[in-house]
């Protein structure tokens, strides 16, 4: 049987896709929900994680409810952005996410930090995450685990560390 650690034929490595995947919760074992969130990446078609950040307690911004807990995965996917991102609502769904108002608390957030290089603009997706760059709750993470990263139409992701460092965040878990 092929491993799911690695892709299973040179060609689905070929056309895969390195992308960044914001993971937030501040609803329920937020926690718990994260380290489970890296296993259902795993489990999406096409789909390999290959980086885990650590997970990082972070204050909530422009949101209320508790600390967040907020980690990055780095996959490689064969599926389009439009596509990962009907597979992320998916995943959020069976942890019961639910949207009551614009940035409730929620049991599960999964979004696209970035997609490769490429930049989306759809009514239903924009990649690069527009506050990427400044927010700490993703930068930092991603910075982790890819620091030498470029935000497609912004520059090196580093750049913006200084810029977030009075946010606060504390790593909780390897
Ligand atoms: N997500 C938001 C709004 N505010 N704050 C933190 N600390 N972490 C988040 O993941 C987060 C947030 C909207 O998705
Ligand atoms: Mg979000
Ligand atoms: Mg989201």
């Amino acid at each position: 049987m092929p491993s799911k650690d690695t892709p299973a034929d040179g060609a689905a490595a070929a056309l895969a896709v390195r992308a960044y995947i914001g993971i937030g919760a501040n609803l329920g074992d937020a926690k718990t929900t994260v380290e489970a969130a890296f296993g259902a990446l795993e489990t999406l078609p096409g789909t390999w994680v290959v980086e885990r950040s650590s997970l990082f307690r972070t204050a909530p911004m422009d949101a209320g409810g508790d600390d967040y807990v907020n980690a990055v995965a780095a996959i490689d996917t064969t599926l389009s952005a439009a596509a990962l991102l009907d597979a992320l609502q998916a995943i959020e769904n069976r942890h019961g996410r639910v949207r009551p108002y614009p940035n409730a608390p929620r049991t599960l957030d999964l979004d696209i930090l970035l997609y490769g290089q490429q930049t989306v603009q759809t009514p239903l997706l924009t990649i690069p995450h527009p506050r990427l760059s400044q927010r700490a709750f993703a930068l930092i993470p991603l910075l982790q685990i890819a620091p030498m990263i470029t935000i497609p139409g912004e520059g090196p992701a580093h750049g913006f560390a200084p810029a977030v460092a009075l946010q606060v965040i504390q790593r909780i878990a390897a």
